[in-house]
């Protein structure tokens, strides 16, 4: 077939395809999150799904009840495209039923014991007969898990899964399971890379409810609405009445609002001449703080704080050490049932000549002097939320000490809103690894969710990264990241490819090879990202967007935020000797890993310029010098960069258009900031290398 031809064959197939794909090419803007409800593709699988959803019937005269049927109704009539009928109690074979043991229609059910097991926010989806017919039922303890059991019915529809015969039980593993937002109250905010705040400087209500909604599907509970950087003014009457219509907008949806203080408010807003922690008057003004707060908003979460870090005020000014600090405060809220989440992210250069080492060694000689109602929260590595860190080694060195895992959604040093990385991956790097506080399995997941250690209250945060863009995250597939966080949230023994997998299916589509498509591409991300940017363990090869590639960055103001500190190439070799000849960082970590981490023999590759300095033509496991290794690495990024770009181009016309494009041009973006990274990075390591000293 002549060229010209051949293109036209090739131009009308796909574009039959896309109009056989129908609905799915329809422009989207990615607002509708994975909660599109885009009509099953399938007429088989609808008709039999609507055998199963004749009505919805929900007994729960509440605002949370209202939320289960119309969420449910949405969600049923744009999946199976037909108006599905609310009603009070199911009449024919096929409902709906959603309730509490409060409604004599699910006290009847005789399930009282398992859902007394599976708590107020955990439930059970099953088949059963309701009022003589057969039904499918959500039901649960209490409201909560009444919404997350109608959110899940959703999925298990969204990603095909028959509903004949389910048999449901869940809970969440982590109790607390919060967003963290970093925004200011100007309406700017830090990190953020998809456009402004929906909290301030004015609440943009549409947006509030898509997000409690959103939340909710994957069971976030709480969510801290300003920044760590937080202003002293946050506290004032006028914004804490804000914030308690902000709460009254999510309560509904079982979401918590919690506030970021500032250390200093006693003197800046209270007018007291000292914010010390120890003095009758700043505890006097906390107590009163609170009781103001919890008279406007009842259910208030807490605290969290970041003090004496980054220049932010904290105990540590007037002498006191950080548990006295949180103290103050969890004395405050303890009478109203609130908590302290006190920041570990702290860095002071005294402390420790190496910046890892350093909260550690702050923060564990504390354990057990904290109120029982503070958490310890902290990132999930010991620098600062790296493409690649070993997990923080206060994870299983604070029995005493609830400690809530801090996990950074929003992009800051994974390529912002412009690269793909899906982070699944990487928490669960994070929460499978082995601490050995109790020995051999011993993992981080089961220090946060309180299991290891016995520990009642459980949390994990994540630094959002949603903002007032169209389609939330400015990266369609950043989306991806929120849902995971959430997903792990409740369950940390979930799988990253499970996870992208629900959310593939509901967010674009459900066609076998699109998924599998998207599925590779999210999975691949993230060790394409490392490869391109800090292979091998090595960190911070930064400057002060933290995204840009600037292995030279020596920053005058503090050496910690240089690159040079980290990498220390120079002719003699590359890394951070961390071993005990060198910063002894290995020592903060439990047996045997501190003996493994301290010979580069048994430190894994892509840890090995973490915890060593090493020779140029140091001989790496695969037979290749480090240099060579190094060099390959690079390399290696930008071709699985440009691999995810091919990837994604088979998709065209295979789902929308809009959407389609606009991940097309951050992929194309993605692959060209891969390629300088790489002529960057091996351009100045090769010049370190051959350097005479
Ligand atoms: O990652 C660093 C960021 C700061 C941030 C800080 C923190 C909120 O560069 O922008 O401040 O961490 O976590 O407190």
């Amino acid at each position: 077939m002549p060229r010209t031809f051949r293109c036209l064959a090739v131009r009308l197939t796909l574009t039959v395809a896309a109009l056989a794909a129908g609905a799915a090419v329809s422009a989207e803007t990615g607002h509708d999150l994975w909660l599109r409800y885009a009509p099953l593709a399938d007429g088989a699988a609808r008709a039999a799904y609507r055998q199963s959803a004749s009505a919805i019937v929900v007994p729960l005269a509440t605002p949370t009840g209202e939320i289960v049927a119309s969420e449910l109704k949405r969600g049923l009539t744009g999946l199976l495209g037909a108006e599905i009928p609310r009603a009070d109690r199911p009449s024919s074979a096929g409902a709906i039923v959603a309730g509490t043991p409060a409604s004599p229609l699910i006290a009847a059910l005789g399930w009282t014991e398992t859902l007394a097991r599976l708590g107020d926010e955990g439930y059970v989806i099953r088949a059963a007969t309701v009022g003589g017919v057969p039904a499918t039922v959500i039901a649960s303890k209490g409201e909560a898990g009444v919404l997350y059991g109608a959110f899940h019915l959703l999925r298990l529809i969204q990603t095909g899964e028959p509903l004949l015969r389910v048999d449901i039980a869940e809970r969440p593993r982590i109790a607390r399971r919060l967003l963290n937002h970093w925004d200011n109250l100007d309406g700017s905010i830090e990190r953020g890379y998809a456009g402004r705040s929906f909290w301030w400087p004015d609440r943009v209500d549409a947006r509030v409810v898509d997000y409690a909604r959103a939340n909710a599907s994957i069971g976030i509970n709480g969510t801290v609405i300003n920044s760590v950087n937080a202003n002293p003014q946050s506290l004032t009457a006028p914004l804490l009445e804000k914030a308690a219509a902000i709460a009254a907008m999510l309560r509904p949806y079982r979401i918590r609002v919690y506030l970021a203080a500032n250390f200093s408010a006693p003197r800046t807003i209270g007018g007291l001449a000292t914010n010390d922690p120890l003095d009758p008057g700043v505890a006097r003004w906390w107590r009163a703080k609170a009781d103001e707060i919890y008279r406007l908003i009842p259910d208030f979460g807490g605290f969290v704080v970041k003090a004496n870090s980054e220049g932010q005020p904290g105990p540590q000014d007037y002498g006191r050490t950080h548990a006295d600090g949180a103290n103050v405060l969890a004395d405050a809220l303890a009478p109203h049932g609130g908590v302290v989440m006190w920041r570990a992210f702290v860095y002071n250069a005294d402390v420790d000549p190496d910046r890892v080492k350093r909260a550690y060694a702050e923060f564990v000689p504390l354990d057990g002097k904290f109120r029982a109602n503070v958490f310890a929260q902290v990132k999930n590595g010991p620098l600062d939320f790296q493409p690649r860190e070993p997990f923080h080694p206060m994870f299983g060195a604070m029995p005493k000490t609830p400690l809530m895992a801090e996990l950074q959604i929003t992009q800051e040093y994974l390529g912002q809103s412009n690269h793909l990385v899906y982070l699944a991956p990487m928490w669960k790097e994070f929460l499978d690894a082995d601490t050995f506080a109790k020995g051999p399995g011993s993992p981080v997941a089961r220090v946060v969710d309180g299991s290891l250690e016995g520990k009642s209250d459980t949390g994990i945060a994540g630094v959002a990264n949603t903002g007032l863009d169209a389609n939330w995250t400015g990266h369609d597939l950043a989306q991806a990241n929120w849902y995971a966080f959430g997903r792990l949230a409740w369950d940390p023994g979930l799988g990253a490819g499970a996870i992208a997998d629900e959310w593939i299916r509901m967010t674009w589509g459900d066609a076998p090879d699109v998924v599998a498509t998207i599925r590779s591409i999210l999975l691949d991300s993230r060790e394409a990202y490392v490869h391109y940017t800090m292979p091998l363990g090595l960190h911070h090869l930064i400057g002060g967007d933290h995204y840009a590639p600037m292995p030279e960055n020596t920053d005058s103001r503090r050496a910690d935020w240089s690159a040079t500190f980290y990498h220390r190439a120079d002719a003699s070799g590359i890394g951070y000797d961390r071993t005990r000849a060198g910063s002894g960082g290995v020592e903060q970590y439990q047996a045997p890993l501190r003996e493994w981490w301290s010979h580069p023999a048994s430190t894994p590759d892509d840890l090995l310029l973490w915890f060593h300095h090493l020779p140029w033509d140091y001989r790496m496991k695969s037979g290749r010098t480090l240099w060579d290794e190094l060099v390959l690495s690079y390399g290696r990024g930008v071709d699985e960069a440009k691999g995810l770009e091919l990837r994604w181009a088979t998709l065209r016309g295979r789902i929308d258009e809009a959407r389609y494009q606009a991940v097309l041009a951050k992929l194309r973006r993605q692959s060209d900031d891969a390629k300088a990274w790489r002529d960057k990075c091996v351009a100045y390591f090769e010049a370190a290398r051959t350097r005479r000293p």
